[in-house]
């Protein structure tokens, strides 16, 4: 019986030194692939889908193309519409070549006309020439998307200046029957874009009058987004405060140099948008360490100075130079790029366009060829619970954004080292988090090893889906240091990469003094080439040797050509005549700067004007020029205000010969001013000859201070 007893208990002891045993391994196992927990929030399956995108375009074409206007009125007739080339696949195949993933039409403007045909109203491309009124620009561009494997997103504006029931309730059923015909009939869409523009003056259905609505309720957004994801399930949602994609707060393409992808919204909830209008949106520029919501941002720019075609801004178009840099402030921050193309009347992107995006197009995919760090020797102190097959510093090299290196839970810091086989060049740094687990690190640094030392060259803060830093020069390199200084979790990065961007020389500065002297700034090393007859330049132009002068003004091309034969982007600038005789007087006192101020060709001076009340308006500013010039169009630069500040957006015009008896011309608005404050050119119906011009300021937009930076003639 002992026997049996004791041998029961041997047994027993057996089963459970087995059975714990076998318990430690499957704990070990489990454990050995325990990924970190997500930290804070994280983004949707959409949002996901959008960050791997990082560039697309938005499309304005409608009857502003015609109008030559930012923000038609409501009263334009679709007839107005007739693009006898209209070809979506030249217009999506530019962007694809540009690198770009996917296009937002603007399937309505503020201009209310519709370029599908809908049932919710008769303006719309049906009532047009195009195709004989047949005609669906929305399904050519799905077409389009198909065949070049572009995604297609959608803009339907809610501010609507043709509609008569735009204020009412009544509007909000044919609003989002529009995006329902939108978002229904064209296959998956990637984006519904909500812009925040909205209320004022319009046609609406010939009231012609102003319309306020309150935008925090009118829309009654959530119903509509749960409409929107109904019927488009796997769709990103964009409006100036989300709730699935956030404004960045300009419309200069360019997200804050730290920039997180969370975001907690100041006064109102994501996507209600607060009633004080502007101020809310500085704050978005950086997002919200630890913000409540996955919302990053969105940075939207357009190529050319406006959103719509103008043929006077055909010359002003960003260089590939241009959307390099702001690839970097946008994309390299973490956010999108949004840029607008702007099809010409034909219904075609202009060749210019077309060739920029595709330089553009080339850079990028240049530089981002080669990652120098791909043979190189890795080292961290941490890879979590010692797993390398499954957190190691290999997935840092490798394509998958979601593959990571990892560290323990309660690791927080941590630096890598990097030893290539041999020296190489680079300028560009980037990282990448897994943001499948939220953004969670907060400071890193970046230092190779130099001459016997560590030397620090880059740190930043927010990382998230991806950060670039563009350093000013090359450096070479053998041996580099990445260190995460700070985080709110454990390390999970998926990628660390060095690249070098194509050589290219910098495009070259014109600059005019105020006696009419222009200076062309070189770089040491290259030669500039320089034209003033409104041809290309080339190498067969003039070289630049010393300053000229420019006093009656005109079109000024230049390139930089270096010695390996590679050439800059062009350069151009047109200057109206020289403002040296010029001088301006107010009927009301300016509170800093000098009169001269805004007639002295420098961007950097201007007059301001303290807050006023409404009633001290119209302020009238009287240029006189010192002798009778022919006038084509006014100029206007407002610089760019601040969020306290306020900035002008009607304007009237008058000219004179004596001083004495004016001649008043059409007053007008400056459309879209507030967000996108660029140079605004007032063209006159017919060519004028005055000595003297005024420029009223009619309404303010906001309400504190206001600046005039330039005024000028062309
Ligand atoms: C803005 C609009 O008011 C502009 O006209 C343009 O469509 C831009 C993309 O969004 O808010």
């Amino acid at each position: 019986m002992r026997y049996f007893i004791n041998s029961f208990l041997r047994n027993l002891r057996v089963i459970l030194i087995i059975s714990t045993f076998s318990k430690m391994f499957t704990f070990a196992l489990i454990t050995q692939a325990q990924a970190p927990k997500p930290y804070g929030p994280i983004p949707n399956k959409a949002q996901l889908n959008w960050h791997e995108m990082e560039m697309y375009s938005i499309i304005h074409f409608g009857v502003d193309t015609y109008t030559d206007k930012e923000w038609g009125f409501g009263d334009e007739s679709p007839e107005l519409i007739n693009p006898k080339k209209f070809d979506a696949a030249q217009i999506v195949g530019a962007l694809k070549a540009g690198g770009f993933k996917g296009i937002v039409v603007v399937a309505k403007h503020h201009d209310g006309l519709c370029l599908w045909p809908t049932k919710t109203t008769s303006h719309s491309i049906s009532a047009s020439k195009w195709m004989n009124g047949k005609g669906d620009m929305i399904k050519d561009y799905q077409n389009a998307c198909n065949k070049l494997n572009m995604q297609l997103g959608l803009y339907c504006s809610p501010w609507d200046r043709n509609n008569a029931l735009y204020g009412q309730p009544g509007y909000l059923d044919i609003y989002r029957n529009q995006l329902k015909e939108l978002l229904t009939n064209y296959g998956p869409v990637f984006v519904s874009w909500h812009d925040g523009a909205n209320g004022g003056n319009g046609y609406y259905g010939g009231a012609n009058e102003e319309r306020k609505i309150d935008r925090s309720i009118y829309y009654q957004w959530p119903q509509t987004w749960e409409m929107i994801r109904k019927w488009q399930p796997q769709i990103a949602i964009f409006g100036d405060v989300g709730p699935d994609i956030r404004w960045v707060g300009n419309e200069e393409g360019h997200a804050g140099e730290t920039c997180w992808a969370t975001y907690t919204p100041e006064a109102p909830e994501p996507g209600k948008v607060a009633s004080n209008g502007f101020s809310q949106y500085w704050k978005s520029t950086q997002g919200t360490k630890n913000g409540k919501y996955w919302m990053p941002a969105e940075c939207d720019v357009p190529m050319r100075p406006g959103w719509f075609y103008h043929a006077n801004q055909n010359e002003k178009l960003k260089t590939a130079s241009d959307l390099v840099a702001l690839y970097y402030q946008s994309v390299g921050r973490g956010a999108n790029l949004n840029l607008g193309v702007s099809p010409n009347p034909d219904g075609l992107l202009e060749r210019r366009d077309v060739e920029e995006l595709k330089k553009f197009g080339e850079i990028i995919n240049l530089t981002f060829k080669a990652n120098i760090l791909a043979g190189a020797q890795l080292r961290a102190k941490n890879i979590r619970q010692g797993n390398s097959k499954k957190f190691g510093l290999q997935f840092l090299t490798d394509q998958d954004r979601y593959s990571y290196w990892a560290t323990d839970d309660d690791v927080h810091t941590a630096q890598l080292t990097a030893t290539l086989p041999q020296e190489k060049t680079f300028n560009v740094i980037q990282l990448r988090e897994n943001i499948k687990l939220g953004q969670r690190i907060r400071a890193f640094s970046v230092d190779i090893f130099d001459q016997g030392v560590w030397k620090e060259i880059a740190k930043g803060t927010s990382i998230g889906s991806n950060r670039l830093i563009r350093l000013p020069k090359k450096l070479k390199v053998s041996r580099v240091r990445l260190n995460i200084n700070q985080a709110d979790a454990c390390i999970a990065l998926s990628h660390f990469g060095l690249y070098s961007e194509p050589l290219r020389p910098e495009t070259p500065k014109i600059l005019r003094n105020q006696n009419g002297i222009v200076t062309i700034v070189e770089q040491p090393g290259s030669t500039v080439y320089y034209t003033v007859n409104g041809d290309s330049p080339s190498s067969a132009s003039k070289v630049y040797s010393r300053a000229f002068d420019f006093k009656n003004g005109g079109k000024i091309r230049a390139i930089a050509i270096d010695r390996w034969n590679n050439i800059s982007d062009v350069t151009y600038i047109e200057l109206g005549i020289s403002k040296i005789q010029w001088s301006l007087s107010s009927n009301v006192k300016p509170t800093k700067g000098f009169a001269a101020d805004a007639i002295d060709d420098n961007l950097n001076t201007r007059l301001e004007f303290d807050k006023l009340p409404d009633d001290a308006l119209p302020i009238e500013l009287t240029v006189d020029m010192g002798k009778t010039n022919t006038i084509k169009a006014f100029t206007f630069y407002s610089g760019k205000p601040d969020v306290n500040e306020s900035i002008i957006d009607k304007y009237g015009i008058a000219v004179s010969e004596d001083g004495v008896n004016w001649r008043k011309l059409p007053d007008g608005e400056f459309s879209n001013i507030r967000a996108n404050p660029v140079e605004q050119i007032i063209r006159a119906k017919e060519i004028l000859s005055a000595r003297y011009f005024r420029f009223t300021i009619r309404h303010l937009n906001g309400s504190g201070r206001f600046s005039i930076v330039e005024l000028g003639i062309r």
